[in-house]
């Protein structure tokens, strides 16, 4: 019997052959051993575990895969962070982490920690040698807005993680899509601000949480410029396959909406069921919407080398060229039954309409300047701005565009009118100007720079209001007015954008001097305990009725543009490699 033998003997005998599993079930044989021979099995089993780990060779290292962490010191103190995309200045006990992307660890020979490392040929997809290297801030004012994210980061850390948007005050959550919507658009941010600790945990979440098996209707654009535009830009970002997966995976569920007589798509789909079908309100598609999906799926099908997704969202680009515009503008709304516009529909830069006009030239962008009909139509969609709808303030000649709107006979009228969205065209135009367009386009984004400004700073809390009204009479006195109902800030992020845009192309200091007030603005009005909030009211700075929402938006692009805005590198992020979508996720700009 075993409970006779001497620890070593019964340890020798017990795997003998008479003793052996073959005569007696290995259970059996396990529980008549004494404990000490059962410590004495699991300390032998722990030597040749550590024995092997320690004699295989290490191949397994990477952080987020494709970039290295490396702590050094920083003038700014709190960032004290390099990410390295540089080989040769990897240290070896810097590096830290699980492999998740074998591959890409391997293009970039980042595994070998001991013996020293030695600089290795990089053999990787071009597009993947852009990566850009974020040092964390420079500045004080870049340190600012860092801060500023990771307040706000905190509170949607304590009380909304994982959900889409925080509630700053209550301290709660909303649900729109259920899809994590604040963490995944504000990935990337984090990622450029430097802030390894922020990107890590979300990126996490992202890979074992982020599910689309959804059974809700979630909106095709949104769901596009914000978690598939994300998706990509962290991938082309990092590197990391996982985000390639998530993208594919959402691709394939957001394909169905594009299944109508017209290839026009439906506006909402269940991501679950995959049944996409128009809006409860109406038969009819938003035309910005159908319009501004194309950056983003052309990519999925770059780097899945899957062509259907390019497929279904060009095909919905050609559609919309080939339909009769007015001078090139687009009425807003558009039938995925019948493929034409909803006839006298308002045109606007503004809500519906805006971003048709900025993926126009985007999709040029992003294809090398291959597509002519892009370029073609955006150049008369400008024009046709130019001619129809910019007007000039009284008494001060302040340029804004106006709206046309059904005047109820088949004809439109101009509503002298502008939201804030409308904002974005500057950077726009300056972006075109930059990539060979006229030079009159950078004067009409210069002029409508200017009258963007003043929409914030005739407010009493220097925060624009959501939509201004301009006065064209010559007896008035002042030149904008706000109606009650339009007198919110949503943290929107277009004004910020088109400086950043401006500034880059420039060089003029003066954009990052507006950018800082704007900022400051957002800091002494909008800051909460918990993180940043709209309000109901810029004109009230005494009560700007807080509303207890921090839009996605707010970490995706507003917090985004003004870290790149105040940057003492104006390329920070290289605008002849990268192209940014409506989200402000960027992505690579290939010839097709
Ligand atoms: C963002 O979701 C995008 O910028 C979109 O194109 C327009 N609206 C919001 C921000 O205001």
């Amino acid at each position: 019997m075993f409970r006779n033998r001497s620890s070593s003997n019964s340890l020798y005998l017990s795997l003998s052959a008479e003793d052996s599993p073959g005569r007696r079930s290995l259970w059996r044989w396990w529980n008549q051993l004494s404990r000490l021979q059962r410590s004495l099995i699991y300390i032998i089993i722990l030597i040749i575990c550590i024995t092997i780990i320690y004699f295989i060779p290490n191949t397994t290292i990477s952080s987020s895969d494709s970039f290295l962490v490396k702590e050094i010191p920083n003038n700014a103190e709190t960032a004290n962070v390099q990410l390295l995309k540089d080989e040769s200045i990897v240290e070896s006990n810097t590096v830290t982490g699980q492999l998740q992307n074998p591959e890409l660890a391997n293009q970039l020979h980042v595994g070998v920690v001991n013996p020293p490392f030695q600089q290795q040929q990089i053999d990787e997809p071009q597009y993947l040698q852009n990566k850009v290297q974020f040092n964390g801030p420079t500045n004080d004012k870049q340190q600012a807005v860092v801060e500023a994210f990771q307040h706000a980061w905190k509170g949607y850390k304590k009380f909304a993680w994982g959900h889409d948007h925080l509630r700053p005050i209550t301290g709660g959550y909303q649900e729109w899509f259920s899809l994590g919507l604040t963490l995944i658009d504000g990935l990337d941010t984090a990622y450029i601000m430097g802030l390894t600790e922020e990107y890590k945990e979300a990126k996490d979440w992202v890979a074992t949480k982020l599910s689309f098996d959804v059974n809700k209707d979630v909106n095709l654009f949104e769901v596009t410029i914000r978690v598939l535009g994300a998706l990509l830009s962290n991938y082309h970002l990092t590197g990391d396959s996982m985000f390639l997966d998530k993208a594919v995976d959402l691709g394939e569920r957001l394909l169905p909406a594009f299944e109508t007589p017209s290839g026009i798509p439906y506006s909402d789909v269940n991501l679950a069921t995959r049944r996409a079908h128009s809006p409860k309100w109406s038969p009819d598609s938003s035309t910005s919407e159908v319009t501004t999906i194309q950056l983003e799926f052309r990519d999925l099908s770059r780097v899945s080398q899957d062509s259907r997704f390019e497929q279904a969202a060009s095909k919905v680009s050609q559609h919309v060229h080939g339909l009769e515009k007015t001078h090139g503008l687009v009425p807003i709304f558009i039938n995925p039954s019948s493929g034409q516009f909803l006839m006298y529909s308002t045109i606007t830069l503004g809500a519906r309409g805006d971003s048709y006009y900025e993926y126009l030239l985007k999709q040029w962008i992003q294809t090398g300047k291959t597509i002519d009909y892009l370029r073609d139509d955006y150049k008369l969609a400008i024009e046709g701005i130019q001619e129809l709808l910019v007007k000039k303030t009284s008494p001060n000649k302040l340029v804004f565009l106006g709206e046309l709107v059904s005047s109820g006979k088949n004809q439109r009228e101009l509503k002298p009118k502008m939201d804030h969205l409308t904002c974005y065209l500057p950077g726009t135009l300056a972006l075109g100007v930059k990539n060979g367009m006229p030079e009159w386009h950078m004067k009409l984004a210069e002029d409508l720079m200017n009258t963007c400004y003043q929409t914030y700073a005739i407010q009493p809390t220097f925060l624009a209001p959501e939509i201004t009204y301009f006065n064209m009479q010559s007896d008035g006195e002042s030149d904008m007015y706000v109606k009650s109902n339009d007198a919110h800030n949503l943290l929107r992020p277009e004004y910020l954008e088109s400086l950043w845009y401006l500034y880059q192309f420039t060089g003029n200091t003066t954009y990052q001097k507006w950018g800082w007030q704007i900022f400051q603005a957002f800091e002494k009005y909008t800051k909460v305990q918990n993180g940043y909030t709209s309000i109901g009211s810029v004109k009230n700075p005494d009560n700007t009725r807080p509303r207890d929402m921090m839009e996605s938006f707010f970490l995706g692009e507003t917090l985004k543009y003004c870290y790149l805005l105040f940057s003492d590198d104006r390329h920070l992020l290289d605008l002849s490699k990268y192209v940014i979508n409506s989200e402000a996720h960027p992505l690579p700009i290939r010839d097709e």
